[in-house]
């Protein structure tokens, strides 16, 4: 019709869409109408494949690019399989972001780790804190490979101009997360810890660690909300921090999980495990002064956690 210009939704693709923030990414995008969303598999595209994702990024042309595809996992994953969290990243990232720098895609959003800040980084970390100090050894292969795709999309925006920024999430929980205890996070090995107590009615749970270290946790629903505010409003090579703002010792998050839960049972500390960095909150002044905050409460996102964990494990 003439006169009447409709804007077509921008073709985005969500690399990693099956994730735990890919999946809440995919979401959020279509809530806001963005209905346009290229998606695969691993099954059909291997990111690490430099040659598959050259041609894929070729044929499909996307105009924004959400990276959320990473080999991920808890404390001990991370410590047991540093080959692995460093090779599988570094691949996927540079690929990903080499191939839409060629394609010529308009903006790309890179999602480092709350984990790429020093050990004993100043609490709440601002993004400053960026290479002023050592790494936590359990996830320093990670941490490095995470900080190199900060360094490759900061060089992409210095020498051409790229519009790739990069948001740097704190430890986040949700829907469509790992529930396996070996390779997951504290939050969701908790949460499944908690509910098989309480139906097989076991006087304890085990708990890794002292307790006594301090996190941050962030619902993927707030995240997704958070990445697609920036990939709307912010431009900068310069990395931002998101996060709720708030920290919880480990002894806390069990007590809370086991009330939402309604496990009644004992905490028993397992000292052998790794409690990892002391502490990591995030100074999210950055991403409130654009304008942004998170909705989600930490007792309400466990509790909507648990009811998604309860439907998955439903028979039928
Ligand atoms: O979530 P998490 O595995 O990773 O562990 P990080 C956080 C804390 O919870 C550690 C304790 O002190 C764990 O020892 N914890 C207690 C448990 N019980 C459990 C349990 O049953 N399972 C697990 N997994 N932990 C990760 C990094 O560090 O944070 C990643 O390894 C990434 O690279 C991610 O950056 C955000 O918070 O210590």
């Amino acid at each position: 019709m003439r006169g009447c210009v409709i804007d077509e939704p921008k073709k985005v693709f969500v690399a990693g869409h099956r994730g735990l923030v890919g999946s809440a990414l995919v979401h959020k995008l279509n809530e806001k109408g963005f209905t346009n969303l290229v998606m695969r598999a691993r099954s059909e595209l291997d990111l690490r494949d430099a040659a598959d994702v050259d041609a894929f990024m070729a044929e499909e042309r996307p105009e924004i690019v959400m990276l959320a595809a990473a080999t991920v996992g808890g404390i001990k994953a991370n410590n047991d399989f540093p080959v692995e969290f460093l090779l599988d990243n570094l691949q996927i990232q540079n690929n990903v972001i080499r191939a839409s720098h060629e394609s010529g895609v308009d903006k790309l959003l890179f999602l480092g780790s709350s984990c790429i800040y020093p050990k004993f980084a100043t609490q709440p970390i601002p993004e400053s804190a960026l290479l002023t100090g050592a790494l936590e050894p359990t996830n320093e292969a990670y941490a490095i490979a995470k900080i190199t795709g900060i360094k490759l999309c900061q060089a992409y925006a210095r020498q051409y101009g790229a519009k790739f920024i990069s948001a740097m999430p704190t430890n986040l929980y949700g829907p469509n997360d790992n529930f396996d205890l070996a390779s997951s996070h504290v939050l969701p090995a908790l949460l499944r810890k908690a509910h098989e107590a309480k139906c097989s009615g076991a006087e304890k749970i085990i708990v890794w660690g002292s307790g006594r270290v301090r996190r941050e946790f962030l619902h993927v629903d707030d995240l997704a909300e958070a990445c697609l505010y920036l990939v709307q409003n912010y431009d900068s090579p310069e990395i931002i921090n998101v996060g709720c703002g708030e920290d919880i010792s480990i002894r806390e998050l069990a007590e809370l999980i086991c009330d939402v839960v309604g496990y009644h049972g004992k905490l028993a500390w397992d000292a052998t495990k790794p409690d990892g960095t002391p502490r990591k909150l995030l100074d999210i002044s950055k991403l409130q002064q654009l304008g942004w905050k998170p909705r989600i409460s930490l007792r309400q996102g466990i509790a909507h956690t648990y009811e998604w964990f309860l439907a998955q494990s439903a028979p039928g």
